[in-house]
């Protein structure tokens, strides 16, 4: 009988070590948590950045993707999510930032907490983040962007330009590129007179078009690098009945601009794959976590099918080139994003 319980006893206490054996091993296969924390929810562009998200976690296989972000696109938004991940510990977040500066005491937080923080799309500024990915050079997309309402246009007439928030580091810079390129002496007959902000808000974003329209009868053309600010512009021109008067470019989503595109409210746009986007976002986090490299100039990071990914100056990366759509290829862009 003692033997019995001898017995029972070392069964019951080795169960127990294989239990707290087995917990632990759980806890360090337990996949990295990457959250992809974008400017506000409910934007088709940010959707199909958590798609990407998801394809990169599932090649990684050690990598659980989360998608968040606020309601509204504010910094004060994110700044409250980024102190619950802190509170949850997760493993690393891809921010598109509403504000440059103001996200940077919250992010340093997360920092020193072990979280790696990048930001991707609309960058945090240096301090705030170890990498941050743009999608194409800033200064390629903005003077694209002029490039292409004035090939619409005939390069003559005003030009307003229909932005995201008055905080957004991707507009903001993209913007700026804009001012530089209309000094060239081929935009003499074209004036860029008010840059309106939408908020990536699309009942906002239309009022705005439409003032611009009836505040300046001299405009011939509407930028608005933003995809949300492109469709309710596209709207919003056509509600005002200026097809033909008022052409219309920007960065828009071919899935979501289709429609314009080939009824000609909007002859030509551009974008890059924000799919890509949210995969190269999460291939970078993984590989900072891991420890496979520090985010330090020069580092070269394999971006599975993106390819190498090198990291420049301050932490900087550029993805690739922006498409143009127009109606003869937006069909076959619209079926991928
Ligand atoms: C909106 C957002 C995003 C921007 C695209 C082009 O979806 O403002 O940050 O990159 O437009």
């Amino acid at each position: 009988m003692k033997k019995i319980l001898l017995l029972l006893l070392v069964l019951m206490v080795s169960a127990t070590f294989t239990f707290a054996g087995g917990q632990k091993d759980a806890e360090e296969d337990a996949p990295l948590k990457i959250v992809l924390l974008v400017k506000s929810l409910g934007n088709g562009f940010f959707e199909a950045v958590a798609d990407g998200g998801v394809e990169a976690a599932k090649e990684l296989g050690n990598v659980e993707s989360i998608y968040m972000g606020p309601s509204a696109s504010t910094a004060e938004g994110q700044i409250e999510i980024i102190e619950t991940l802190i509170a949850q510990q997760v493993d690393g977040i891809a921010i598109s930032a509403n504000d440059r500066d103001a996200l940077i005491p919250v992010t340093k937080k997360a920092m020193k907490a072990g979280i790696k923080v990048m930001s991707f799309d609309s960058g945090i500024a240096l301090g705030g983040r170890i990498v941050d990915l743009v999608p194409s050079v800033e200064e390629l997309i903005g003077r694209q962007q002029v490039q292409l309402i004035a090939e619409l246009t005939d390069y003559k007439g005003q030009i307003g330009i229909v932005s995201a928030t008055s905080q957004a580091t991707n507009q903001n810079a993209w913007i700026d590129w804009m001012y530089e390129e209309f000094k060239d002496a081929k935009y003499k007959d074209m004036e860029l007179v008010e840059v309106v902000y939408g908020d990536d808000a699309s009942d906002k974003s239309y009022r705005e078009a439409v003032a611009l329209m009836q505040k300046y009868p001299g405009l011939t053309g509407i930028i608005s690098p933003t995809t949300i600010g492109i469709l309710a512009s596209a709207k919003a021109i056509e509600d005002e009945s200026m097809q033909g008067k008022v052409q219309l470019t920007g960065l828009g989503l071919p899935s979501e601009m289709q429609h314009y595109i080939e009824n000609g409210t909007c002859v030509q746009m551009a974008l890059w794959n924000p799919i890509d986007l949210g995969y190269t976002s999460t291939m970078i986090l993984e590989a900072l976590i891991t420890g496979k490299v520090a985010g330090n100039e020069g580092d070269k990071i394999n971006a599975g099918r993106m390819g190498m990914i090198e990291i420049g100056k301050d932490g900087n990366a550029v993805m690739g080139t922006p498409f143009v759509f127009n109606k003869d290829n937006i069909a076959k862009f619209a079926a991928m994003f």
